[in-house]
């Protein structure tokens, strides 16, 4: 029955959606007079916020300005990308290589702006990749992705990355359960309930490097762990996840994960999790993982493949871990900013349960439990249970706060943002989304202090709200005003790729710290040149390294002859520019790679393997003067055997050219 509600449910979606009909009648007056005074953003002036965005199946994030929605980077995380050669120079392809070899691509949903106390302190933001699973770290003054951390015992990396308020730790629960690493998992996909487990990895954080590392994992039943959140304030130490399929299906789960009424949120004490791995209860297991580091000195990256991580065993550790009865497959869960109140959203459900953490903690010490589940406590419903928001809309997703008592939670199946109090659980207000809200987002909406202006809803279909570009169109993202008591929308901007969870804060937080460029004097890459007179060719064998420097409007060298076919050319190019928006390109004729965009202060290095012999132009892509067009300049590659004598030069003429010329 319950699982025909689901379909049934799900069938209705498709026909709305299919008909229309679920477009809100007051669509043409949605926006009204005063919402373009409320976004516009005059030339040269800057924007309140910065909202970083998930970028889904693009694995990137970028980054927008709000109120105006205007795109200001996008940020290359998990998928090279050509625009800048991160992935294709030879100093970033490490920060995607992994246990499976160099994985140039994957799916990016959550993201999590690191914090002190509670608060954003803007120094990085955490990124998650599902389907290899690895979680990232971006440094907030370059927009740069410094490291990458692989998660062994995961797959499909879904709750994650999520941070504790003092950014303790950055924490990823596996959305599939899988046979451990170590264990044999060439086994009948039916031996699911013997042999799958679900892992959540606990990634501590250097305080003052952010360095990542795994503290330790939990092995916890094998369900599914869709998202999460930290306890923060009074439920510090505690973390909160939601879970569905704990029918642990391993087929059709659109059916099989939906049999039950109620899966779980689970919650967990992390601060046992600790004392267990103090007193030495810790695993140490054989696992494969990678980690990857960018250094900002060398601005190379090295990656490195981990052998062992630490596991907890839930089942044998009591008291680490909770199980709390949730109706409909939740997806969201979200803990408002006093830490008192854990949301669960449904997917399936019209009604959104708010726990409480104080009644959680009392049923635990009254041990007020319904059972267990794989060996962990089932903790009752309506003892955990602070009270259910009756009514809301259909599908609840995601809830972020606005720190003045509210919940706003996004509805994707009524295609609307709901406001609701968190203490007397009452609607407030809705609004149509255009259409089908997944995830929202209100700067600092999942921190201790929210700054509740406006609330960005990322919507999973378009439709009729652009221009059409053929059967893909842009994604939706909309910003509604929040300050007074009425939501109202004002703006809406296209996103790149598929925006899952997002982040924003207050721009001043991010904006001074920004770098404008890399001292040249601390470039310790080994393949610098700090002045024009450190350039050179150098042969070793068949492998070619070209020491060149770029700065307005000339490389050097530009004359390079003597490369021969066979041969492998490296062009480590070191930008002398010690200035702010200076970068130079690069990019020669045939390579079978992407351009360079090398910041001032950086050197990168492009690998090169001639195809033919003759003559390879090569020039800057990037427009850095007037002459930026002459910044080019020409390599000649000649048959393997040739004598053609390796030279190089700037403003002179070869010596191998003028004997050409005798002839
Ligand atoms: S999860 S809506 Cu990754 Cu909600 Cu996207
Ligand atoms: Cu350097 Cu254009």
């Amino acid at each position: 029955m319950k699982n025909k509600n689901g379909l049934l449910i799900l069938g209705v979606i498709g026909i709305t959606l299919g008909m229309y009909s679920c477009k809100p009648k007051n669509e043409s007056n949605a926006v009204s007079a005063d919402a373009a005074q409320k976004v516009y953003v005059a030339p040269g002036k800057y924007d309140e916020f910065y909202n970083f965005v998930s970028g889904g199946f693009s694995g990137q994030m970028s980054v927008y300005g709000i109120p105006s929605g205007r795109l200001l980077r996008v940020v290359p995380i998990f998928s090279n990308d050509p625009e800048s050669g991160y992935g294709y120079s030879e100093e970033t392809k490490p920060m995607l290589n992994t246990s499976h070899g160099f994985i140039p691509w994957d799916d990016q949903h959550h993201l999590d702006l690191s914090q002190t106390n509670g608060e954003i302190d803007g120094r990085w933001i955490f990124a998650n990749a599902n389907n290899t699973p690895r979680v990232a770290r971006v440094d907030l003054k370059t927009f740069h992705t410094n490291e990458i951390l692989e998660l062994p015992n995961s797959a499909g990396n879904h709750s994650s990355p999520f941070i504790t308020e003092n950014t303790e730790y950055v924490v990823a629960g596996t959305r599939f359960s899988v046979p451990p690493d170590n264990a044999n998992s060439d086994v009948p996909i039916n031996t699911f309930k013997q042999n799958f487990k679900g892992y959540i990895s606990f990634i501590s954080v250097g305080k003052e490097d952010g360095k990542m590392d795994i503290a330790f994992q939990l092995a916890c039943p094998g369900v599914s762990f869709d998202l999460s959140h930290a306890g923060k304030e009074k439920s510090h130490g505690w973390f909160f996840f939601s879970c569905y399929n704990t029918e642990q299906a391993h087929t059709l789960l659109e059916v099989n994960a939906s049999q039950k009424d109620k899966d779980f949120i689970m919650a967990v004490n992390w601060k046992k999790a600790e004392e267990y791995l103090k007193a030495g209860k810790g695993k140490k297991v054989p696992a494969k993982y990678a980690h990857n580091f960018y250094n900002e000195k060398t601005h190379s990256a090295t990656s490195e493949i981990r052998t062992e991580v630490t596991v907890l065993d839930t089942k044998e550790l009591k008291d680490i871990c909770y199980f709390i009865p949730c109706p409909k497959s939740p997806h969201g869960c979200d803990v408002d900013p006093t830490g008192e109140y854990i949301v669960g959203s449904g997917k399936l459900a019209a009604l959104i349960p708010v726990f409480s953490f104080d009644k959680i903690q009392a049923a635990i010490a009254k041990k007020d439990y319904i059972g267990d589940y794989e060996g962990i406590p089932v903790i009752k419903y309506e003892s955990a249970l602070y009270g259910e928001v009756k009514k809301p809309g259909l599908g609840p997703l995601h809830t972020e706060f606005d720190g003045k008592g509210n919940a706003i939670t996004s509805f994707f199946v009524s295609s609307e943002i709901v406001k609701w109090n968190i203490k007397d659980l009452k609607v407030l207000d809705r609004a149509s989304t255009f259409y089908s809200v997944g995830h929202l987002c209100i700067p600092g909406g999942d921190t201790r202090k929210p700054n509740a202006k406006y609330v960005i809803a990322y919507n999973k279909i378009t439709k009729d709200r652009y221009l059409p570009t053929g059967p893909e169109l842009a994604q939706s993202a909309q910003l509604f005003d929040i300050s007074g008591d009425k939501m109202q929308l004002i703006l809406d901007f296209p996103t790149t790729g598929e925006p899952h969870y997002a982040q924003a804060v207050a721009a001043d937080v991010i904006r001074n710290n920004s770098l404008k460029f890399y001292k040249l004097e601390d470039n310790a890459n080994p393949f610098v040149s700090k002045g024009e007179g450190d350039a050179k060719v150098i042969r070793t064998g068949k492998k070619v390294d070209v020491y060149m420097t770029a700065i307005r409007s000339h490389f050097t060298p530009d004359n390079i002859e003597g490369i021969k076919m066979g041969d492998e050319v490296y062009f480590h190019i070191t930008n002398l520019e010690q200035d702010w928006d200076v970068p130079h390109g690069f990019a020669i004729k045939s390579a079978a790679n992407a351009e360079l965009l090398i910041m001032p202060g950086e050197t990168q290095t492009l690998k090169w393997i001639p195809e033919k012999p003759g003559m390879y132009p090569m020039y800057c892509t990037d427009f850095c003067s007037a002459l930026h067009q002459e910044m080019q300049g020409y390599v000649r590659v000649s048959p393997a055997g040739s004598n053609v004598p390796l030279t190089f030069s700037t403003g002179k003429t070869l010596a191998a050219e003028v004997k050409v010329e005798k002839k």
